[in-house]
């Protein structure tokens, strides 16, 4: 039960990601965790046919940049989609709380106004040792599911516009 790897996924079905561009944004804020992330999310964009030409990182100092930095992204580059990467650890003040709805609500409205998907690869957790197995320990990676959501997301806009 404990041991889930919420990262499991069927790589048959994801769709070929070679002729796709991606912006990943990731908070430097608890780096230990999310440049796990980071290279969770490229070598899975590259898994799956991306190439380094096509992925473009940013990095912000925390999670509450994630939403502009991911803006700037958007309005500088011609991308297919960005995947947004932070880890936000629950402290003893309702910080957490605060950053967590700015950049959840901050994704939220950059995947309305904007015409290519934004994705929330962003941990919320109590704890390090959550952050810690949901960033390559036992309950995977969260920056492969945010891969693999960019790829998903972008070839069914791909598809809408055929
Ligand atoms: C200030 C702060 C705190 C207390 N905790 C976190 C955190 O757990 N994860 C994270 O990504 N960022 C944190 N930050 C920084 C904020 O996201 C932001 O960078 C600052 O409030 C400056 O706007």
């Amino acid at each position: 039960m404990g041991t889930t790897n919420l990262s499991a996924y069927n790589p048959d079905l994801v769709p070929d990601a070679g002729e796709m561009r991606f912006g990943i944004v990731v908070s430097d804020w608890n780096n230990e965790i999310t440049w796990s992330l980071l290279d969770g999310a490229i070598a899975t964009l590259k898994k799956h046919g991306a190439t380094s030409d096509n992925i473009v990182v940013s990095h912000v100092p925390g999670s509450f940049e994630l939403t502009l930095g991911a803006q700037f992204l958007a309005e500088y580059d011609d991308l297919d989609a960005v995947i947004c990467l932070g880890c936000v650890i629950q402290g003893e003040t309702p910080h957490f709380t605060y950053i967590c709805q700015g950049v959840t609500q901050g994704i939220t409205q950059l995947n309305l106004e904007y015409n290519i998907p934004f994705i929330f690869g962003v941990l919320t957790t109590l704890d390090m040792e959550q952050a810690k197995a949901r960033s390559g320990g036992k309950h995977g990676n969260k920056g492969y599911e945010a891969a693999v959501t960019a790829i998903r997301m972008a070839a069914l806009q791909r598809e809408m516009e055929k």
